[in-house]
Formats: structure tokens, C-alpha cells, sequence
């Protein structure tokens, strides 16, 4: 038998030994030089609806988020909404001194349409949003901190929702208006823009599987839509900042884009790329690639699916050689979101509805249970996945320069965060070595700046450096470890290992 002290210290070392194991998963060593590049840029990210608040503030028009929490309050899971978030719209000075505090090199951060054209029309243009985005900007250049611009990250105007939103091509005329209006405002000040904030979680849980504003359950269709508008539309504004405000602004515009990496148990390619594919070619190929128009693979695929539901067009056409033209070519840089990696092997059987992305892609994922798993039931600590998709989009992609516009780690949102100190210093590691193997990255901004309003997870999953008090309306921030850490990093420009 066993004394009850054995048995302690055996499920002791038991637990320290898988504990191990977890976070072994969430080290990774260095290759090359151990610091950043002179003009490598540290920032912080957030986003308009997610930290704001002021939801009806000063003019400010409805969006479909502030309809989607507040017609189905039950698809939030703790029931809660943006109306007043980190009330960022009042409180940006405490943002400010947070920014401050880090030493950010730029802060990435999205304007709501809704404040700038409260029905999504021109028409009815708020002078009081454009204001407060001047505000933003000019005490942001005073402090010497660059503003990096995401001109749309979710928040589509009610208004325009009625007319199908992102399922009819108006949205291209209407994006081009509101984008045009932020060029002109605020483009003497603004040099890096990012027109849309991951295209794929618009398109998919907004209107393929309904889970996301607004809400639209369309799966293998309206999904596929969305993609086609939102790649012309960034397209058109592209030209269109090309063609009337560069040779004055002289900025640079991408588009941010987010996948999580594939891993093969059986290390086949095949299925890794199949999965890069349809989960960040459908965007990628047809702007950064030397063809243009969708991957082929999804091209064939949804071709053939297509036809074996009866159908005589492909729910996915490509485009036709105007727009392909037109389409491809559109950047300056490509920003990536990054956070996960995924298993990725082909099913036994069919996965999903039928027709659905889902059936289209055909490819399985799964978490390995050793990867340190974050609050988010998504979200698993494996830097060698970043690594791998900085490779795939060196080789993909000619080398284009890459920003690294999300990256980061939820909890409870305990103060002594030590697991998201692990998180980013394994996945500021991958960034240098890929840097080392050639990768042009040149900035890195962290999610998130401060804790707020996590989408259909409401309030219950925390990805600041800072944390909020909620139940205060003064909205206090206060650095949790890993800011004091991340400062060091900009500080040093390095990734030390104290903390
Ligand atoms: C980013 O998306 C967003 O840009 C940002 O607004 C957000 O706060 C941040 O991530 C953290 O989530 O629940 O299994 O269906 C990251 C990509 C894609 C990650 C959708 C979560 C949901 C998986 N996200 N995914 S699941």
C-alpha cells in the first residue's frame, strides 16, 4: 500500500510531467540572430465593435453586430454585447497610456463604418466619427506611435445588410465610397491600411453556417458569394488608392487574412496544402499569386460537387479573366492573423451538410491533446505551425512581404498570465527564425491590447495585455505580466527569458 504522502507525490509528478509535456509543445529554439531587424515594427491590435462601446454614441448608425447581440442575446454566450465594451470610444486616453506604457512601434486598429456613415451611405456622412478617428490618429502621431488602419473588421451597417450585404455586389460600390471617405480624411496621416480584417470568418460564419453576424445560413453558397464580393471590392479600392491619392500619400494597403496551420500525422503534403488551400488560397491565390483567380483544387473540386448536386453553374465560378486581372496583384503587403494549428488528414466519411464548405473541403481536423490548450476551445500553443506557415507563404507567394497583424492567447484573464508570456515568446521565436530562413515579415502586432468583447464568446474569453475592469464605468486598465513582458521584448527588441 501506498502512504497518502507516496500518493501525493506521485500525482505531483504526474502532473508536473504532463504539465511539461504541454508547454514543451510551446518552446522553440532559436536558429539565427536574436533580435529583430532595425525597422521591424511592435505593435498591439484591436478592433472598432470589440473594445469601443458608444454603440449609439454621437450619430453612430447600427451595425450588424449591434443587431445580432441584441436580437439573439442567447447566441452570446454570456449573454452580452459591445454597447459600452471597454468604452474606448469615451476612454481612449487610457488606451493611449497603455500604448504608451508598451512602447508600441504602431497600434492596429479599425474604424467602425457606422460612425462614419451611420446607414452605410454617403449620404449620410457623421462628421462626429470622423472626429474622433482624427482624435485617434493625431495623439496616437504625437506620441510617436505609427497608426496602422483596418478599414473594415466586421461591422457592416445595418442598413446595408437589408440589401443582402456581402450577397450583393452593391457592397463593392458602397466599400469603395466609405473606404474613399478614409483616404481622404485621414490618408495625409494614415500610411498603412488594411482594407478587410479576415475575409473568411465574414463570409463563413456570417453567411455559410450562421454562427456569426449576421447570421445568414447559406453554407456552400452564400459563403462562396461573400469571398467573390469581398475580393473585388478590396480590389477596386486598391486601384482606386493607387490611382487617385499615391503619388500624394504615397501609404501602402493590403489585406489581412487568417488561417491556422495544417500538420499531417503522416506527413502528407498533400493534405496540408489541400487544407492552406481552401482556407487561406481561396483568398490568397487570387490577390498574391502570379495566376490569379481561386487555387485550382477548389476550382475542380466545387466544379465537380457542383455538378453532382445538379447544378449547371459551380457554386464557386472563378473569375472571369477581367477580374482576374483586376484582382490579382492588389497589395502592398499581406497581413496574417495567426493563432492555431490543426491535424489535418482526409475523412472516412463525408464531413458536414451537404452542399457546404465543409463537404467542399473535405479534410478533418484535430487538436493534438499534448499542445497546451489556451481558454478558447480552439486555440492550442504550437509555434512550429507559424514556422510553417511563413515557409508555405514564402514559397506560395513569391516572398511577399508579410505583416503579422493578430497573434495571441485567451484565458480567464488572470493578471499573472504566464502561459500567454509562453505563447508569445515561442511565437515572436518562430517569427525570427522565419525571418533567419528568409521570410520578408515586417511587423508584429499582438492581440490584444486590452480585453474585450471576444464575438460569440462575449466577455468569457480574455486576450489583453491589460485587463478591464467591467464592473467599474471608469473601465480601469491594468497591465497583466505579460505586458511587462511584451515591453521588454520592444524594449530589447529581443525575446528575453526572464520574466
Ligand atoms: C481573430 O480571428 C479576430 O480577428 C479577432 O477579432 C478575435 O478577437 C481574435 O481572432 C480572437 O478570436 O469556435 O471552433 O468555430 C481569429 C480567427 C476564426 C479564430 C474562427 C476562432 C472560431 C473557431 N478565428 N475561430 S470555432
Amino acid at each position: 500500500m501506498l502512504s497518502l504522502g507516496q500518493l501525493l507525490i506521485f500525482g505531483l509528478l504526474v502532473n508536473i510531467g504532463s504539465l511539461v509535456k504541454s508547454s514543451d509543445n510551446c518552446t522553440l529554439r532559436p536558429r539565427g540572430s536574436t533580435k529583430f531587424p532595425k525597422n521591424f515594427s511592435l505593435g498591439v491590435a484591436t478592433s472598432a465593435y470589440q473594445i469601443e462601446g458608444g454603440w449609439n454614441a454621437d450619430g453612430k448608425g447600427p451595425s450588424i453586430w449591434d443587431e445580432f447581440t441584441h436580437e439573439n442575446p442567447d447566441r452570446i454566450k454570456d449573454r452580452s454585447n459591445g454597447d459600452s465594451a471597454a468604452n474606448s470610444y469615451q476612454l481612449f486616453d487610457l488606451d493611449l497610456k497603455a500604448l504608451k506604457e508598451l512602447k508600441v512601434d504602431h497600434y492596429r486598429f479599425s474604424i467602425a463604418r457606422t460612425r462614419i456613415f451611420p446607414n452605410g451611405d454617403v449620404s449620410s456622412r457623421n462628421q462626429k466619427g470622423i472626429d474622433y478617428y482624427n482624435t485617434v490618429i493625431d495623439k496616437l502621431l504625437a506620441n510617436g506611435i505609427e497608426p496602422m488602419v483596418t478599414m473594415y473588421h466586421w461591422d457592416l451597417p445595418a442598413e446595408i445588410q437589408k440589401l443582402g450585404g456581402f450577397t450583393n455586389s452593391v457592397i463593392i460600390n458602397y466599400f469603395i465610397a466609405y473606404a474613399e471617405e478614409l483616404i481622404i480624411n485621414f490618408g495625409d496621416r494614415v500610411k498603412t491600411w488594411i482594407t478587410f480584417n479576415e475575409p473568411m470568418q465574414t463570409c463563413k460564419p456570417g453567411y455559410g453556417e450562421g454562427g456569426s453576424a449576421p447570421g445568414i445560413k447559406s453554407p456552400g453558397v452564400g459563403d462562396y458569394i461573400c469571398f467573390n464580393n469581398i475580393l473585388k471590392a478590396h480590389a477596386a479600392t486598391y486601384h482606386l488608392y493607387r490611382s487617385k491619392y499615391f503619388e500624394k500619400q504615397g501609404g501602402r494597403m493590403g489585406i489581412t487574412l487568417d488561417t491556422f496551420f495544417g500538420v499531417s500525422k503522416t506527413n502528407n503534403e498533400a493534405d496540408v496544402d489541400r487544407a492552406l488551400q481552401y482556407l487561406l488560397g481561396i483568398l490568397a491565390h487570387p490577390i498574391y499569386s502570379k495566376t490569379g483567380g481561386y487555387p485550382e483544387i477548389m476550382v475542380k473540386d466545387i466544379a465537380k460537387n457542383s455538378q453532382a448536386e445538379g447544378r449547371k453553374v459551380s457554386r464557386l465560378p472563378d473569375f472571369n479573366e477581367y477580374w482576374k486581372a483586376t484582382i490579382r496583384g492588389t497589395f502592398d503587403f499581406l497581413g496574417l492573423n495567426f493563432y492555431t494549428s490543426k491535424y489535418v488528414e482526409r475523412p472516412s466519411e463525408p464531413l458536414g451538410e451537404n452542399p457546404s464548405m465543409l463537404r467542399d473541403y473535405d479534410i478533418e481536423e484535430t487538436a493534438d491533446p499534448k499542445w497546451l490548450k489556451a481558454k478558447s476551445n480552439w486555440l492550442y500553443c504550437y509555434p512550429l505551425g507559424l514556422e510553417g506557415l511563413l515557409k508555405f507563404v514564402r514559397e506560395e507567394y513569391d516572398n511577399v512581404e508579410v505583416k503579422i497583424t493578430e497573434n495571441g492567447w485567451s484565458d480567464e484573464g488572470e493578471l499573472d498570465d504566464n502561459n500567454r508570456i509562453l505563447y508569445y515568446k515561442s511565437h515572436l521565436q518562430a517569427v525570427l527564425n522565419a525571418i533567419h530562413d528568409g521570410s520578408n515579415i515586417t511587423s508584429y502586432s499582438a492581440w490584444s491590447l486590452v480585453d474585450n468583447f471576444e464575438w460569440s464568446k462575449g466577455y468569457t474569453e480574455k486576450f489583453g495585455l491589460y485587463s478591464v475592469n467591467m464592473k467599474s464605468p471608469k473601465r480601469e486598465r491594468v497591465a497583466k505580466k505579460s505586458a511587462i513582458y511584451y515591453r521588454k521584448v520592444i524594449e530589447t527588441r529581443s525575446i528575453p527569458d526572464e520574466f
